[in-house]
């Protein structure tokens, strides 16, 4: 839920107006909607490569994960491993264009680990290909906008601990 739906979600509850801080928080959000929505198309546009990138980076760090007995060995198994990847880069677009962890949140954080376990994939793993995304996306464009998007890349990395 984005920050608009939210505050008038909770403001309804009570039957008041938006208060002030919630309007000051909207505002922030609309004022950084060019430079959120500018970051997540460089992200869309840039997806094939981004999860390619941060794959070769993955598995050239944990080569054991690509070994045999390793869980994204084999071609199938290595293309699933990149399409979680890209799963996530997506749930980061939809993180980023909502200002909102949410999403990111409710698709991909909540029960993720009994599944990754019962899978017998490396949570660890999937963190470190989380981050190498981060590092492409940050390659690609300015600082400061790399640094808003490493945020929603933080949250998810923080929640695969
Ligand atoms: C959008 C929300 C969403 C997520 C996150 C998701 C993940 C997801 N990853 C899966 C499998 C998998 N995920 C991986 C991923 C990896 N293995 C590794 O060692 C690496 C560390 C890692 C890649 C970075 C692999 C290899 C499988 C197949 C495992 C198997 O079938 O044994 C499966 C099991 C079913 C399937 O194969 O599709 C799910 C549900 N599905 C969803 O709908």
């Amino acid at each position: 839920m984005s920050i608009v739906t939210k505050s008038i979600v909770n403001a309804d509850a009570e039957a008041r107006y938006l208060s002030p801080g919630e309007l000051d928080r909207i505002k922030n959000f609309v004022t950084g909607g060019e430079r959120r929505l500018r970051i997540a198309q460089a992200m869309t546009e840039n997806r094939e490569r981004i999860v390619k990138q941060a794959g070769d980076q993955l598995f050239q760090k944990r080569p054991d994960i690509v070994s045999p007995g390793g869980n994204a060995y084999g071609e199938e198994m290595t293309a699933t491993c990149l399409r979680d990847l890209d799963y996530y880069l997506r749930l980061v677009t939809y993180g980023i264009v909502s200002g909102d962890v949410t999403p990111i949140e409710e698709i991909g954080v909540v029960g993720v680990r009994e599944m990754y376990n019962s899978l017998g994939t490396p949570i660890p793993g999937v963190a470190e290909g989380i981050r190498a995304m981060k590092n492409v996306v940050s390659s690609l464009m300015s600082g400061e906008d790399a640094s808003e998007a490493g945020s929603y890349f933080d949250y998810l990395i923080g929640a695969m601990q």
